[in-house]
């Protein structure tokens, strides 16, 4: 039985609401989500980022749900940042095989947020990394990211995460190029889920062949699991839990010079446009290219 009070409860969904309102807003991008950026970065880094990536129906959110009970033992509370493939390329065949994740039975010690992959006005991986921010200063202790491992943007939401586990299946030498999709380079570890299909042994030597190749001195691990039964998934929170052994902030550093530098360049924009709008913007009669360069010089003669 839960022991959370009624009133732990009350103070429990206040806080959500609270966070779930600074993540709508730094999501929906702009110089208002900047400052709220700006200022969940003022808090120092605590959390760990941890992202499950690979192709479609692979498993991860399946995974995520299979580890979470270990994780939630090793810190006790989790966020879940799922970006949601639905309105993306390949998502929309595949959704009435997913696992919709239910985590209302772990009380307050769960925040699960559903990201779409398109309509952010920064893009979703600067959605993300700013979700990832508040959540930090908000102190949830582990952020997990669940991302397709398909396209330029999910190596983007990637690059937000201390170490990412790939997740793959077995046949995935004939159906899907983890090479060409880039993702034997993001892998800290790799897991062949759905083990209990036929092809794991090959699916095993083929990866390991490829992991090889990588220039890192010991190549990632390798893991089977079956995570609708709970096969093998001791094991890969070891692993990762090992993994994570990173000093908090080693990427929050990392998160925050880039936020400061998007914070930058919106402010150069706005600065800009305002200027465009103003009289001191029209343009003499220039040839196109010189017109730029007058208009620039302009500008920055403006700002001095
Ligand atoms: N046989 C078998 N099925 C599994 C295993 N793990 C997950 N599944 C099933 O595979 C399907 C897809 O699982 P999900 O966890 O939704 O996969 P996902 O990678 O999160 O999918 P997307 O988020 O849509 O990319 C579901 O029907 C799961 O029940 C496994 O180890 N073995
Ligand atoms: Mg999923």
């Amino acid at each position: 039985m839960s022991d959370v009070t009624s009133a732990d409860w009350a103070d429990g969904f206040t806080a959500r609401r609270a966070l779930a309102k600074s993540i709508s807003a730094v999501e929906s991008g702009g110089p208002e989500a900047l400052a709220i950026e700006q200022r969940a970065l003022q808090q120092p880094a605590a959390a760990h980022v941890l992202g499950f990536t690979g192709p479609p129906g692979a498993g991860k959110s399946s995974l995520i749900s299979a580890l979470l009970p270990h994780a939630l033992d090793h810190y006790g509370a989790v966020a879940i940042l799922a970006v949601d493939p639905s309105s993306s390329l390949t998502g929309g065949a595949l959704l009435g095989d997913r696992v919709r994740m239910d985590y209302r039975h772990f009380d307050q010690k769960v925040f699960f947020r559903s990201m779409a992959s398109r309509g952010y006005q920064g893009g979703i991986a600067a959605a993300t990394r700013a979700s990832v921010n508040v959540l930090d200063a908000a102190g949830w202790p582990l952020v997990i990211i669940e991302t397709l491992g398909i396209g330029q943007v999910e190596l983007e939401v990637m690059d937000l995460a201390d170490r990412v586990a790939v997740v793959l299946n077995p046949g995935w030498g004939d159906s899907f190029q983890a090479n060409k999709a880039g993702l034997t380079e993001q892998g800290d570890a790799f897991v062949l889920n759905k083990a209990d299909r036929p092809g794991l042994e090959n699916a095993k030597i083929l990866l390991e062949q490829s992991l090889q190749c990588l220039p890192t001195a010991t190549p990632p691990g390798v893991f089977s699991t079956i995570a609708t039964d709970g096969e093998g998934i001791p094991e890969l929170w070891q692993a990762l839990s090992n993994l994570m052994q990173v000093p908090a902030g080693e990427q929050q550093s990392r998160r925050r010079s880039v936020a400061i530098m998007e914070g930058a360049k919106a402010q150069l924009l706005q600065d800009f446009e305002e200027f465009l709008a103003s009289p001191a913007a029209a343009s003499p009669e220039t040839a196109p290219s010189e017109g730029a360069v007058d208009l620039l010089q302009r500008f920055y003669r403006q700002r001095d």
